[in-house]
């Protein structure tokens, strides 16, 4: 096998933490001998073993010389666990192969540096761009303190998320729910507008097994949410938190018993979604999907601070000018003007696709005022 098809492993390894690393990373790591792969390991939980370390301890064979090839620079800095460079220079390892470099400023390169002055061979680099990918959440968020915020929404062929009577269920099929799912198992939080609570009564929860449910994120400016919507009646089973400006103290009081946690933004009467993000960051939340109604992508995409989006296209068709599409507002004048994405890929669901691509980011930069 070759250096990428180890690297492919441990990516592979990796993404079994997926949902319950956050805010810390996704790790895999595969150690190899003589061609033959003695142990690997990932990073199972937050504030568990690094990938390395689990790797390590779980062989107890002689791994003096052998190769590691792990998808994150290993760590230096003594954490809630010890530094992972230490266990590998214990144990003798010959050869470390990097995926990407941790951003993080205890670590960033310094684990690598560390390494190499211990007379280890060190190659970075390898499948770089997917163990980014990989890690694109928290490269964000070590580096900024700021939520990674993707949107999701599922259209048909001309452009609706429901008819004209508001129906939605479902415009897409299993197959690409079950991917819905997957995100909001990946996604620290989802987050929806009143609009959404009003007409659909959601419950926004993971429903695959062993899914982990995401915190739940209402923006809603005037506290307009129903004592009896599904949200706040399970607000006590799942982390909910509705974001207002204004709003009657009694209906306060009401939701803080229910269980829910209320987070006061008032900028003119508006919650202002740069400042709930950055509010959102500092309780740890390091990844916002938003699966809203077209006004509320309208005005979170103007904020310039959505990084991806994923877009669910069914092959039907249903018509009616008063039925919704995915983005609304005013919209931009020129074709010219239209928010790109990079690194833009498919995926095939059932009889259904997912385009999903990165918001370019100096093109992030708004949509004309709704
Ligand atoms: C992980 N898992 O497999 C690797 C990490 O919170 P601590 O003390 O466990 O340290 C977290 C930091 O360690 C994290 O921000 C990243 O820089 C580094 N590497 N973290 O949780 C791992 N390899
Ligand atoms: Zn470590």
């Amino acid at each position: 096998m070759t250096k990428y098809e180890y690297m492919q492993l441990a990516i592979e390894l990796a993404r079994k933490g997926m949902g319950r690393t956050a805010p810390n990373p996704m790790v895999g790591c595969v150690i190899v001998r003589d061609g033959k792969i003695m142990t690997d390991g990932f990073h199972e939980q937050y504030g568990g073993y690094h990938a390395e370390r689990n790797a390590l301890l779980r062989c107890e064979e002689d791994l003096t010389g052998a190769d590691l090839y792990v998808t994150l620079e290993p760590c230096c800095h003594q954490g809630q666990t010890p530094p992972c460079t230490d266990i590998i220079l214990e144990r003798g390892i010959g050869r470390v192969y990097i995926g990407a470099m941790d951003p993080n400023p205890k670590v960033a390169g310094k684990g690598a540096q560390i390494l190499r002055e211990h007379g280890v061979e060190v190659e970075t680099g390898i499948l770089e761009k997917e163990c980014l990918e990989l890690n694109e959440v928290f490269m964000q968020y070590i580096a900024t303190g700021i939520p990674y915020v993707a949107m999701k929404y599922a259209m048909t062929m001309d452009g609706k998320i429901a008819t004209y009577t508001g129906d939605s269920k479902w415009v897409t099929g299993e197959v690409a729910r079950r991917h819905v799912h997957e995100l909001r198992k990946r996604y620290s939080a989802i987050m929806v507008g009143i609009g959404t609570v009003l007409v659909d009564d959601p419950m926004l929860n993971c429903r695959i097994e062993e899914g982990v449910d995401p915190v739940r994120i209402i923006c809603d400016s005037r506290l307009r949410i129903p004592l009896e919507s599904q949200i706040v009646q399970t607000a006590k089973g799942i982390p909910t938190i509705v974001a207002y400006a204004s709003g009657d103290p009694k209906k306060e009081e009401d939701l803080r018993k229910a269980g829910v946690e209320l987070i006061q933004i008032n900028e003119h009467g508006r919650v202002d979604f740069a400042k709930l993000l950055a509010e959102l960051g500092q309780r740890k939340i390091d990844s916002v999907l938003i699966e809203g109604g077209g006004t509320f992508h309208g005005t979170v995409l103007k904020s310039g601070m959505v990084n991806r989006i994923f877009c669910y296209i069914a092959p039907k068709l249903i018509g009616g000018k008063e039925a919704r599409s995915p983005v609304e507002g005013d919209g931009f004048s020129y074709m010219r003007e239209a928010l790109e994405m990079t690194d833009s890929e498919i995926i095939k669901l059932g009889g259904d696709i997912c385009i999903t691509g990165c918001v370019r980011k100096e093109e992030a930069s708004c949509l004309p005022e709704s």
